[in-house]
């Protein structure tokens, strides 16, 4: 564990290496407790750099046992080599020469899971950002790109399987019950793109014949007897490889494409070169094991990690400030492809959903950064939704500012520039500037400037003029060590719909840069006037979230149903449907803190009904629609001095009110969407299941809601149906007899199965009322959780802390008191996820005075433990300051 100094590395620091590391060839001897690695790297001095400069290699607990330069072992004082550093004093003069290093590492022991590390009895590696460096010492930075060659030997009873990057070149015997297995990557990478995987392993393979006639195997490695939970994984694989194709002119560039499914894994899956490593939760599914959501999650995380190919690997990063470079971009391109495969209205809501979600409390709260950060002081903080989900949205505006047509220009062009090279932002937006002959300057703000932009509107019609005009002004929030903002370039999508529900035709404009239906604000304020508007148009602004940003427009509140409506743009729809039911439960949420019942108004139920039984809506979409916003959506919106008892109140009283006045359309809608056909995770079957299990969710709250509940969970034929059922009955009837029966019969049909058991988890500690902290505390002691299982941990901690309002922020402070206490204990063996889970208390200033004071004295208990670990130390000491 790398303990917290306090180091800040720092964009302006920037300096290439003097050395560049052309080759590198490395041999595994495997064996679980004592690994040899040897590594023979060609070292070659760049032409700036003195002779003799001192080569320094990054280590991380490193045990050095053999160095030798030009095959010659060196004198004792010629180095020093420290667990953290090797430091030869006085390399050859020569411009260029060999390195042979030999370390011993510990796969076993390794808890941190970065580096080589068993799962499962699997040997594999994880080396992104800086995990490399725990198996040998090397330039590790992202800025050194070499070719690997990989020989691996092991014994073959308990690793038949040898894999690492590249093409295989070689495998034999070599006696003692021992094989090798020799790999070769032609394409030169940065250390973080390295892996090695070797075990017992089923598989299942396939294969696709690229564009230009290229024969790839393809590969997905998973425990032995899960062969046909692959299948979609790998349909999905095929599908994003003739997506990139087609999309983005992208092919693949190897003989083969490995994949490998693992149990223990810090995070979603990782793009290492021609062999990918993925959290199983990511590649296993059938029906009955993996809801829609899981499918979806699934198609999408393959398809990122495929798309890294060219975005990430065939152009890396220079350093790890520009990390938005490989994942803003591959997030755009992993949506882009979703959008395709599914329905893209309901792709994009989800996103914006997701955004809002996540995004916003993140640029909102005490962690914010640019998109583009300039200092860190643990790089796996910063994995972020600001890098990949922000990340994404500023691509997508780019594509929004110059069109579809340029946008792909400006993306042949990059690829064309930087292939085979590690790469800005800079780079990025001048192949888009050159592509369009546009000037970015003012955007690139997107890239360095922290904190959602706000834009208040405000709407005026001269009947007797007949123009319309928008008062828009734009502001961007201080957010840590920035306090002064610069005007950013916000792409407004927009439409002035009128009475009949199609868009106004108007004369002319002024005021702003208005083009294909997109406002350019460029400046604090813009007074937009359009001629020949003879009706008072409503109007729809930020049409398929084309900006990252709040919005409020002063409009009639009868504006907001009409767009929720008749709106032609989907995204508006929902939309104004979502801001209905904000605004209703603030006021509702004002209501109960007074001492009053919240009540709302008819039309929203109207509304609903409307949306539920409007058959040229889909499914999703209407599914999409019913949702009321989250109770962190509400508190997010409402900003400060929150009281979560008082939300959860106000959100359930608006679910029983839509539901009382629907109860026979819902009703009548919910029966009709039984599915009988054999199931299928496409996006319209899914649409139906959504659909039928969010009028439940609502049917629940009525009496005889519990026996819906349990009567739908009895006789569901999927997970999806089986595990939303067991969510309403877990929380609508939280411990009632038929949620306890629920409970117990999901979990004796799957004990043995832990990625289903994770969703028991989940549902249970995500489920309202004080009464939480102790199930929480009572299931991790259950024998299918496990302190040591980075899944385990997020579903039932990080459920908790970042996904139960009430149950958490529990006014005695209990649940704070559990967070700090699980928050070091998770951080003595796994530092990295010890620190995602310590962000769940980044929101702590907005609540109330009481819980506020409770959730800052966890936050400082944890602060004052000694030798925090550098991930924890960065996240606490943030959140604090
Ligand atoms: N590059 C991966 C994300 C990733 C980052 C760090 C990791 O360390 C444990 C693992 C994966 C992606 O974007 O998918
Ligand atoms: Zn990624």
């Amino acid at each position: 564990m790398r303990t917290d100094t306090g180091q800040v590395f720092r964009l302006e620091d920037y300096r290439p290496s003097d050395y560049l590391i052309p080759r590198t060839d490395l041999t595994f001897v495997l064996s679980p407790e004592s690994t040899i690695v040897t590594t023979t790297v060609v070292i070659r001095r760049r032409e700036k750099a003195a002779r003799g400069t001192p080569l320094a290699l990054d280590g991380s607990g490193l045990v050095l046992r053999g160095l030798a330069i030009d095959g010659k072992a060196l004198a004792d004082d010629a180095y020093s080599a420290l667990p953290d550093s090797l430091v030869i004093h006085n390399p050859p003069a020569v411009p260029e020469f060999t390195v042979t290093i030999e370390t011993e590492v510990n796969p076993s022991s390794n808890t941190t899971l970065m580096g080589l590390y068993r799962s499962n009895g699997v040997y594999c590696t994880q080396c992104e950002a800086e995990g490399f460096r725990r198996i040998t010492y090397f330039l590790d930075r992202p800025d050194i790109l070499s070719v690997y060659t990989v020989r691996i030997e092991a014994a073959r009873a308990e690793a038949p399987l040898l894999l690492s990057n590249g093409n295989p070149v070689d495998t034999g015997d070599i006696g003692d019950g021992r094989h090798f297995a020799v790999w070769h990557d032609p394409f030169p990478k940065p250390s973080y793109l390295f892996a090695l995987v070797a075990g017992d392993l089923g598989a299942v393979s396939d294969r696709f014949t690229t564009k230009s006639g290229r024969e790839v195997s393809l590969g997905i490695y998973v425990e032995h007897g899960k062969q046909p939970l692959a299948a979609y994984a790998m349909d999905a694989l095929k599908r994003s490889m003739a997506w990139d194709e087609e999309a983005f002119g992208r092919e693949y560039d190897l003989d083969v494409f490995n994949i490998v499914a693992v149990s223990d894994f810090n995070m979603g899956a990782m793009e290492n070169k021609g062999l990918n490593i993925f959290n199983d939760k990511y590649v296993l599914a059938n029906e009955d094991t993996a809801t829609d959501a899981d499918f979806a999650n699934i198609e999408a995380i393959i398809a990122h990690e495929y798309f890294h190919n060219w975005t990430g690997n065939r152009i890396t990063c220079r350093d790890w400030f520009q990390l938005c470079l490989k994942e803003g971009l591959t997030v755009f391109r992993d949506h882009e492809f979703s959008a395709d495969q599914r329905s893209r209205p309901v792709k994009r809501i989800a996103e914006v959903r997701t955004l809002r979600a996540h995004q916003f409390p993140e640029d909102q709260g005490p962690l914010a950064h640019p998109v583009r950060p300039r200092r860190y002081r643990e790089i796996n903080n910063f994995y972020t939704a600001t890098v990949y989900e922000k990340g994404s949205e500023v691509v997508r505006m780019i594509r929004t500012i110059l069109g579809a047509p340029a946008f792909r220009a400006g993306m042949d062009l990059y690829f064309e520039r930087h292939d085979g090279e590690a790469a800005t932002i800079e780079d990025f937006l001048k192949a888009f500037e050159d592509a369009s002959g546009r000037d970015l300057a003012q955007f690139a703000l997107w890239y360095h400037q922290a904190g959602t932009p706000h834009v208040s509107v405000t709407a005026s019609h001269d009947p007797a003029a007949a123009t319309f005009t928008l008062q828009i002004e734009q502001s961007v929030p201080p957010t840590p060590s920035e306090s002064r903002k610069r005007l950013m370039h916000i792409p407004l999508t927009f439409g002035l719909v009128g009475a009949d529900g199609r868009d106004l035709a108007y004369g002319g404009v002024e005021g702003a840069w208005v083009e294909g239906g997109v406002i350019h604000l460029r400046k604090r304020r813009h007074t937009v006037t359009f001629s020949d508007i003879f009706e008072r148009p409503a109007v729809s602004l930020n049409r398929g979230f084309s900006a990252p940003v709040s919005l409020s427009v002063e409009q009639r509140s009868e504006d907001l149903f009409f767009l929720a409506r008749h709106d032609s743009d989907p995204f508006g729809r929902w939309q104004a449907f979502n801001t209905v039911m904000t605004d209703a439960l603030i006021t509702g949420y004002r209501r109960v803190l007074g001492g009053d019942k919240p009540v709302f108004s008819p039309s929203i139920a109207e509304l609903a009904g409307a949306v539920a039984g409007d058959a040229a809506l889909e499914h999703a979409f209407r599914a999409l629609a019913l949702t009321p916003p989250g109770e962190a959506d509400i508190a997010r919106e409402i900003g400060s001095n929150i009281d979560p008892d008082a939300i959860f109140s106000a959100r359930e009283a608006l679910v029983r009110s839509v539901a009382e006045a629907n109860r026979e359309a819902f009703a009548a809608a919910y029966a009709s969407l039984v599915d009988s056909r054999r199931f299928s995770p496409d996006a319209a079957s899914a649409g139906r299941r959504a659909l039928r299990n969010t009028l439940l969710d609502y049917l629940a709250t009525l009496p005889g809601g519990s026996a819906l509940a349990a009567q739908h969970f009895a006789s569901a034929t999927n997970m999806t149906d089986r595990a939303a059922a067991l969510m309403v009955l877990a929380h609508r009837h939280v411990g009632r007899p038929e949620a306890i029966e629920a409970l117990a019969a999901f979990e004796a049909k799957y004990a043995g199965d832990p990625l289903v058991m994770d969703k028991w988890f989940a549902i249970q500690a995500a489920a309202p009322g004080p009464g939480a902290v102790d199930a929480v505390k009572r299931l991790a002691a259950h024998p299918a959780f496990a302190m040591t299982n980075p899944n385990r941990l997020r579903s039932l901690f990080g459920t908790f802390f970042s996904g139960n309002q009430t149950g958490f922020h529990r006014a005695d402070g209990a649940g704070y008191a559990l967070f700090a206490e699980t928050i070091l204990a998770v951080e003595k063996r796994n530092p990295q996820v010890a620190a995602r889970l310590a962000t769940g208390l980044r929101s702590w200033r907005s609540l109330e005075p009481n819980r506020q004071e409770l959730a800052r004295q966890a936050l400082a208990s944890i602060a004052s433990i000694k030798d925090l670990s550098a991930d924890v130390g960065d996240i606490i000491g943030r959140t604090l300051a």
